[in-house]
């Protein structure tokens, strides 16, 4: 715990989205709230680098609708608060009663972790193994399972792009400047708009604050990147601009490429996507001739039409000239944990979805709730997520959360979720417990951050840990006596004999392996320094990873051999307070976590669908919804919904709708004027904001607004549009399911 008096510096990370940059900061003297922030030099990766967000993290830590106590909804609807007691025993029952009279498969969870916390993920194995819970799901199955899919089919893993030192990046739908993704954005765009050798490059319909940047913006028509990335293939196949040498050495497949790109009509491409092709051509060969090259999908691709066939697309630009395994190119990380394998593993039980990476697609979820098929999931464990919020069709979500027989929602906040929950349980925050996440994709140095509670946790909430290792206890999945045992050996004879003893326990009685993490927060937790208990899953983890990794471990400067270099990995984790490079590895290493050694260019599906691009006539909108919404945009004060309360925001409080002048006018819309905005799906009204940075017939509604919070008067008052009330399940990728948010048909009318 961080200590109260004054002055001091704590290190700590911003939770605000997924790269948790390094930050120091000084407490308030009661000790209960953040004072300043700074970057922290000494991260490894951040550098002491801050995008504007850091300064708002004491709205994460406090806020008025922060969860105390456990809550149960009445029969009349509204919640009452009950004791710890009482919510674990009847929680439990009625999810083992599910689990014996249906099956564990009955039982759905959902989430794990959000932007700055993927250790609950780790500990909710002791629910989900106690109770045999089959299936699951994250965010990550709204917008990247389609590229994890892909990635895992042509590099053996999910690759990221060397952007720092790449002669030619590009981010395809992808706005940095605002939404990060990797390390120092904002600094690392402008050193490359500055250097006249290197050359940046951004397709995004809209003039984005990267694309003010960018040597060469593409301002593709919206929902048309399928022709344009088609174009750019065509282009270095037909125009031969391959890097043959490359090719034969280090990947299979080309035949294929040439034969399904050799006849691609380029003009066509260059028609349908509002690209000319003079500018599709002279790109490719930049693309084709530039030593190095990285390139960024993200959710203005990954949001969309043809979203898989883009993934493999745009990897293809940079493959056939070679961009894969060398300096300024892509990568394949080595981190604790695997966050980002894409393997398909089978299907989901109602719908026959494609699960990749463990995750049934999120678009699936209300549907295989609502069926009456057999195999229809009952009950439903959600845990540092918002789904009703941040997935698509809210109104679906609430229905589906009410067909479920129970469900709990495990958070720190009253979210738009917890309100259509049975239970809902309060967690410790992230600055009250020790926490990490597993975003980490660096290269060649890896590093892992690990931080240290800031704040002591209020009366009430616990950390998840201790709420699943509760949940099995009450199950039944706890074998009595074995806490003290293991806590006993511990103490007698450290962590080496209780290394011994963990291991000959779980060789006795296999069984135990389910309610594992929640032992380790019980009996190892306690004993680790700083109030770390919630670490304690780590310390298997690092075993686990030391096991397959002594070089990469020994090279980043960490020691040992066998078990002895796990327990220093563990050590070195926990005692840092602003992380550590806990992988080194030389560029070859890459190869070995490829199959075969050899990048796979021939993805037959992707192939075929890529044939029929010329032929498909692309029809996104009609006279009913003559727009195009990008529902969701990454904004300078959007933060997914972590942060509740909308004072946060410093600029744009009612999070407007943009759209072009000349749209605007056509509709008798002044700025700042409200209007309606209708769907398929149903209908919201909007503050509007003109903007020429929207093509015309595009418009953008931001991210994570929509959400109700307290007002002075203690009653809840709703800040901007909440985007997914806009949205629904079916507008989605064929393959994965992943939501098309970006390219959602909407009608617009001035309202009073
Ligand atoms: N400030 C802030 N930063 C964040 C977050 C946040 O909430 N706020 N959230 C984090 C999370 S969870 C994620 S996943 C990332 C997402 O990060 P991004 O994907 O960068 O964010 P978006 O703004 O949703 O979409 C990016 C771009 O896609 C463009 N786009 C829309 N339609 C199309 C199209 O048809 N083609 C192309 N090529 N582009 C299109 C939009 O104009 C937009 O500029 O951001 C992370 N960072
Ligand atoms: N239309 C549309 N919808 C979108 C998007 C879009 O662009 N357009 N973007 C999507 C994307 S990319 C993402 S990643 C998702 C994000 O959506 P979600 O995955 O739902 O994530 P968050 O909004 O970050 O919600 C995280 C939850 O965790 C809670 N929380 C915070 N700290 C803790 C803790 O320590 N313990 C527990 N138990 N809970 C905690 C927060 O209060 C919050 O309720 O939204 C998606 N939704
Ligand atoms: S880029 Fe900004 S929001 Fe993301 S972790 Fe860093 S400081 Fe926080
Ligand atoms: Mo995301």
């Amino acid at each position: 715990m961080a200590d109260k008096n004054s002055g001091e510096w704590h290190s700590t990370a911003c939770v605000l989205c997924s790269l948790n940059c390094g930050v120091k900061v000084q407490l308030t003297e009661d000790g209960k709230s953040i004072a300043r922030t700074r970057g922290d030099e000494d991260h490894p990766a951040s550098l002491g680098y801050l995008c504007n967000k850091a300064s708002r993290l004491d709205f994460y830590q406090n806020r008025e609708d922060r969860l105390l106590t456990p809550m149960r909804r009445t029969a009349e609807g509204g919640y009452e608060t009950i004791d710890w007691d009482t919510a674990i025993s009847e929680i439990a029952g009625k999810l083992k009663g599910i689990a014996e009279t249906h099956g564990g498969d009955k039982i759905f969870y959902y989430g794990g972790g959000g932007q700055g916390n993927h250790l609950p993920g780790a500990y909710s194995r002791t629910t989900l193994a106690t109770l045999g819970v089959q299936f699951r799901s994250n965010a990550l199955a709204q917008e990247k399972t389609g590229e994890f899919w892909v990635a895992e089919r042509m590099f053996g893993g999910y690759n990221h792009g060397n952007f720092e030192d790449a002669e030619v990046i590009i981010f395809l739908g992808k706005n940095p400047w605002q939404s990060h993704g990797f390390h120092r954005a904002r600094a690392a765009i402008r050193e490359m708009a500055k250097d006249p050798d290197r050359t940046l490059i951004v397709i995004d319909p809209k003039r984005t604050e990267t694309a003010d940047l960018a040597d060469i913006h593409l301002a593709v028509r919206p929902g048309r990147d399928a022709w344009l990335l088609a174009g750019l293939v065509a282009t270095i196949v037909q125009e031969n601009l391959q890097d043959q040498d490359w090719i034969d050495a280090h990947a299979e497949g080309l035949s294929e490429v040439v034969d399904a790109f050799s006849e691609t009509d380029i003009a066509d491409c260059a028609d349908k996507c509002g690209i000319d092709e003079a500018i599709i051509r002279s790109t490719a060969r930049t693309i084709a001739k530039a030593g190095s090259v990285a390139c960024f999908e993200d959710l203005g691709v990954q949001m969309n039409r043809h979203s898989t066939l883009v993934s493999y697309l745009q990897r293809l630009v940079w493959i056939l000239c070679g961009n894969f395994a060398r300096p300024g190119t892509h990568y394949t990380s080595n981190g604790l944990g695997n966050l980002g394998g894409g393997r398909e593993e089978g299907k989901s039980p109602v719908l026959g979805a494609r699960i990749i990476a463990g995750l049934v697609p999120c678009t699936a979820i209300p549907a295989e709730v609502m069926s009456d098929h057999p195999n229809h999931y009952r009950a439903m464990i959600i845990e540092s997520g918002n789904p009703v919020h941040s997935l698509p069709d809210s109104p679906r979500w609430r229905e589906a959360m009410r067909a479920l027989e129970v469900s709990v929602v495990i958070d720190v906040s009253m979210t738009e979720t917890a309100r259509e929950a049975d239970y809902v349980l309060p967690a410790t925050s992230q600055y009250e417990k020790a926490e990490a996440t597993f975003f980490n994709f660096e290269f060649p140095r890896n590093y892992f951050h690990v931080r240290k509670p800031l704040f002591a946790a209020p009366e009430g909430p616990l950390d998840e840990a201790e709420i699943h290792m509760r949940l099995a206890e009450a199950m039944g999945g706890v074998p009595e006596g074995i806490e003290e045992e293991l806590k006993s050996i511990l103490k007698k004879d450290g962590r080496e004999g209780f290394q011994g003893a963990v291991f000959a326990k779980l060789a006795e009685d296999p069984s135990l392996m389910k309610v594992a993490p929640g032992l380790l927060y019980r009996t190892l937790g306690p004993t680790l320094p700083d109030g770390m208990q919630n670490a304690a899953a780590l310390w298997a983890l690092s075993h686990q990873h030391a096991a397959g990794n002594a070089e990469s471990l020994h090279r980043a400067g960490i020691e040992g051999e066998g078990m002895a270099l796990g327990e220093n990995l563990f050590e070195t984790l926990i005692n840092s307070h602003s992380g550590v490079v806990m992988s080194d590895e030389p560029w070859e290493a890459i190869w070995s976590r490829t199959p075969g050694g050899k990048a796979n260019l021939a993805l037959t599906d992707m192939l075929a669908d890529a044939a029929m691009l010329n032929d498909e006539v692309p029809d996104e909108t009609d006279n009913e919804y003559p727009f195009l919404l990008s529902a969701g945009e990454r904004r300078t004060y959007t933060a997914n919904t972590i942060l509740r309360n909308p004072a946060w925001r410093r600029k744009d409080p009612d999070g407007a709708l943009y759209i072009h002048p000349d749209d605007a006018a056509k509709l008798n819309l002044g700025e700042g004027s409200s209007a309606r905005i209708s769907t398929q799906r149903g209908s919201m009204d909007v503050v509007v904001e003109l903007s020429d940075r929207m093509q015309t017939g595009h418009v953008s509604l931001p991210n994570g607004l929509g959400l109700d919070y307290p007002d002075e008067d203690g009653r809840l008052k709703t800040t901007g549009t909440s985007p997914n009330e806009l949205t629904w399940s079916e507008w989605a990728d064929e393959y994965v399911g992943t939501p098309w948010h970006k390219s959602v048909p909407a009608r617009l009318e001035a309202i009073d």
